[in-house]
């Protein structure tokens, strides 16, 4: 028989403040690097959104009928602190403590990102990450947080998927908008200020469970040729491994040192931070999957000695990406053999075009298949010991997509946007998956 989950296991589904709430200047919010970004042509930009801002409560209590037992939201910086640092927002803190009074009503437990890719614009004119008064700025924005809400929230991710923010910031430098050596720099910079705040948390909030929250997944070779698999091992080294080798074991892996240098693009490390990161120990791992990636050797002569590829053995999603429910398993036990920590899941899910029909209804078998197939995969990997402690889908409800606005979505409820930023009525509506995983829950997995 397959193993069943724990009886306290963390079912539920995420969302990030700027892809979610709107109201991006609403109650003194000030404006992140999302703000003040162009959103690619005919796609929603982050003005209004889902307009969690104000649907909230409504949208809360959706989650309550689902029975969700855990809900991960970020908190926004720059309502907090507008200008990323100096004086307190009054009206940020009032609008968290009301989503915190509406999820205990549900008896919903908070699972809070303290950054979730919306760095205040005023810091990023600044320099950013790269610039090391950044690092203060967050450890005053997140011991603000960890104050003035415990002991109401127990579970905090530091940052949502740096290492995404890492190749961010890679893909900004091959095109000349910054140099390897700021990437490298911000990229260390991050791993700093998310120490610290572990630190605090652990020295002033006893009762808090942090960790970081990358973006993690099992990596393969296209061939067994050992070019393919010697690539696959730098780009494993530096897409997954940098992030949990430094925030987790306390140093950077050997093979992505080395790629620093080769590039001379290692970070300036002040005298005490290895120290500082050594000294921050992540209680679990959180982390975000969608898919596995296969990697073969670059032509000779490339920047980089790896190259992506879609995998020749798996479907694709309409959008391109693998579909690889068993690749989840593989993740989760090579991330426990090395991190040896409890994980939360904090991001899983399938992107579509959703349609709604004339009677209000969404037919999305497709992401009951792949939730079913993924929620599966986990099921059997905690047969084999691993201890996953938690499991929150992609979106709880339609928001705006990184880069596909609303076409592209992910919720159990569908949100009527129409597919830019100034059409639809904001009426949410049930997709088929939302009574789906309603009984997913009701039953604690299983079949
Ligand atoms: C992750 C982010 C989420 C969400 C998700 C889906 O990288 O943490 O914010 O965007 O990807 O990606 P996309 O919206 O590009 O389909």
């Amino acid at each position: 028989a397959l193993a069943d989950f724990p009886k306290d296991f963390l079912w539920g589904a995420s969302t990030s403040a700027y892809q979610y709430e709107g109201a991006y200047n609403t109650d003194g919010k000030g404006l992140s690097v999302q703000d003040v970004a162009t959103p690619p042509a005919g796609t929603a930009d982050f003005k209004i959104t889902s307009d969690g801002y104000h649907h909230y409560p409504e949208d809360i209590s959706l989650y309550g009928e689902m029975g969700f037992k855990s809900y991960r939201f970020s908190i926004a910086w720059t309502r907090i602190y507008p200008n990323g640092a100096g004086e307190v927002n009054q009206a940020g803190l009032d609008y968290y403590q009301d989503v915190l009074d509406q999820l205990k009503a549900q008896h919903i437990e908070p699972v809070a990102t303290l950054f979730h890719f919306d760095l205040p614009a005023a810091l990023q004119k600044q320099g950013g990450w790269a610039n090391r008064a950044t690092i203060d700025a967050f450890v005053q924005y997140a011991k603000t947080v960890l104050n003035h809400f415990s002991p109401q929230i127990t579970y905090y991710q530091t940052i949502n998927e740096q290492n995404m923010l890492f190749a961010g910031m890679l893909a900004a430098a091959l095109k000349g908008k910054m140099t390897l050596q700021e990437v490298a720099q911000a990229n260390h910079n991050m791993f700093v200020a998310a120490a610290k705040v572990m630190i605090y948390a652990h020295e002033h909030h006893p009762e808090i469970k942090i960790g970081p929250a990358p973006n993690l997944v099992a990596v393969y070779p296209l061939t067994p040729r050992p070019e393919d698999a010697l690539a696959a091992n730098v780009y494993d080294s530096v897409r997954n491994l940098l992030f949990g080798d430094v925030t987790i074991l306390g140093h950077y892996n050997h093979v992505a040192w080395h790629l620093f240098e080769q590039f001379h693009a290692t970070p300036e490390i002040a005298a005490d931070d290895m120290a500082t990161i050594a000294a921050a120990h992540p209680d679990l791992l959180y982390f975000n999957y969608y898919n596995t990636e296969t990697i073969r050797a670059a032509e000779p002569g490339s920047t980089l000695p790896f190259k992506k590829v879609i995998n020749p053995f798996l479907d694709q999603t309409e959008f391109g990406w693998d579909l690889d429910p068993a690749g989840f398993r593989l993740t989760l036990r090579q991330l426990y053999d090395r991190y040896n920590l409890p994980m939360i899941i904090t991001e899983n899910g399938l992107g579509a075009h959703d349609t709604l029909t004339a009677d209000g209804k969404v037919h999305d078998p497709y992401r009951i298949k792949y939730l079913n197939d993924h929620i599966y995969q986990m099921r059997l990997a905690i047969g084999e010991g691993i201890p996953v402690i938690g499991y929150h889908v992609w979106s709880a409800i339609d928001l705006v997509s990184t880069h596909e606005g609303f076409t592209k979505r992910y919720g159990f409820i569908y949100v009527d946007r129409g597919e830019t930023n100034d059409s639809g009525t904001l009426k949410r509506y049930k997709k088929d998956s939302f009574d789906w995983y309603k009984d997913v829950i009701a039953h604690n997995g299983d079949d």
